[in-house]
């Protein structure tokens, strides 16, 4: 009974830490970087893919409704778009809700 509390307990700290966004990426990527910068200047925490592998690339592109171009960015789900589109997004204080 009470290992079964304690784990819900961690259950629910697990999804409070959970980051609400996801960054796919590549290793060599001035965008991604800069991205990544922007996310941590702002001390918001993100999952990064990696999609040099060409299957989790196409993930990817099937989530961004056809955007091959990496970083792909994601707030809860919803798809923001690139570095440019995520970057216009902070200018309007868009970010200001997160983590
Ligand atoms: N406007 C896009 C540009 C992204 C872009 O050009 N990314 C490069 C890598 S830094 C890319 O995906 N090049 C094609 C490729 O790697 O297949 C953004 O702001 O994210």
């Amino acid at each position: 009974m009470r290992v079964r509390r304690l784990r819900q307990q961690w259950d629910v700290v697990r999804v409070a830490r959970m980051a609400r966004v996801t960054v796919y990426t590549t290793q060599m990527c001035p965008y991604c970087v800069q991205a990544k910068r922007l996310l941590g200047e702002r001390a918001i925490p993100y999952d990064e893919i990696d999609v040099s592998d060409d299957t989790l690339r196409e993930e990817m592109v099937r989530k961004a409704g056809g955007k091959r171009t990496v970083p792909q960015i994601f707030i809860d789900g919803a798809h923001v778009g690139g570095y440019t589109e995520l970057r216009a997004l902070a200018d309007k204080g868009g970010l200001a809700g997160l983590p």
